[in-house]
């Protein structure tokens, strides 16, 4: 996000650059105040972060991932702990080898999460804070029966009722951890008939369950409140995703 805001800062700039040099003549009608509004307007436009995956520890934390940072939040509290953002590295997430971020995580309720990164995952103890050995593996039909997708899962969140929500791109898998398989009848397409008030049909980016009915869906720089038993995203969103919807985030 922060190399995001320096892309845009700089077209910024590039922009108010050319309008002087190609208006010589009415720039000086410019003034400083609204190029002033004008670089905040552009700089402001996203109003958000990017989650680009998340997940409920089950300790009352649960932890969001920007590109090599992540940030532990607390859930009761609904703030951000201190000392956040931390880098994605050998020291905070041992046994991880992806320094430069994670496709997806979930909380599998065993005590192990599955991380995700292109064509690989990781089965990650909570307890021992640490990758079980032997991971990372590759994503296949023997790892993940009924999942068809070899690369790059976007997202994945645990219900609470013995599934696994899997998605990519405009899909998504309903995972049986039981039966350890797809349940059959998948991948299907996000819709507004498979998950009504979600508005984003070509993908998401990360999903967390928060453990009091809500799931938390994240897209862009912004994301949904979705109500579990009444099957749809709660009214008012999407929202932001900023420091007053998330107090403390900073990546
Ligand atoms: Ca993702």
């Amino acid at each position: 996000m922060k190399r995001y805001c320096g892309t845009r800062l700089f077209f910024t700039f590039a922009f108010l650059f050319t309008l002087f040099t190609l208006t010589p003549n009415t720039s000086h009608a410019l003034k400083m105040d609204d190029v002033s509004n004008l670089i905040n307007s552009l700089a402001d436009t996203s109003g958000g972060f990017n989650v680009d995956a998340a997940s409920n520890w089950g300790n009352n934390k649960a932890y969001l991932f920007n590109g090599d940072l992540y940030s532990r939040f607390n859930i009761r509290a609904d703030r951000t702990d201190s000392g956040y953002p931390k880098y994605l590295d050998q020291n905070t997430w041992p046994g991880v080898p992806w320094t430069d971020g994670v496709d997806a995580i979930v909380n599998w309720g065993n005590g192990k999460a599955y991380l995700f990164k292109d064509n690989q995952y990781i089965r990650y103890d909570i307890r021992a804070d640490r990758a079980d050995p032997g991971y990372p593996k590759y994503i296949s039909q023997n790892t993940w029966p009924g999942v068809p997708w070899r690369y790059g899962i976007d997202a994945a969140v645990n219900w609470g009722n013995g599934k696994v929500y899997l998605f990519k791109g405009n899909q998504y898998i309903r995972y049986d951890i039981r039966a350890d398989r797809a349940d059959p009848g998948y991948p299907k397409y996000i819709s507004q008939n498979t998950w009504p008030g979600v508005p984003w049909r070509n993908g998401i980016d990360a999903a967390v369950n928060w453990g009091n009915g809500k799931v938390y869906i994240f897209k862009g720089d912004q994301y949904i409140r979705y109500d579990i038993r009444s099957d749809r995203a709660d009214p008012g969103y999407p929202k932001y995703i900023d420091q007053n919807s998330w107090p403390g985030l900073s990546f």
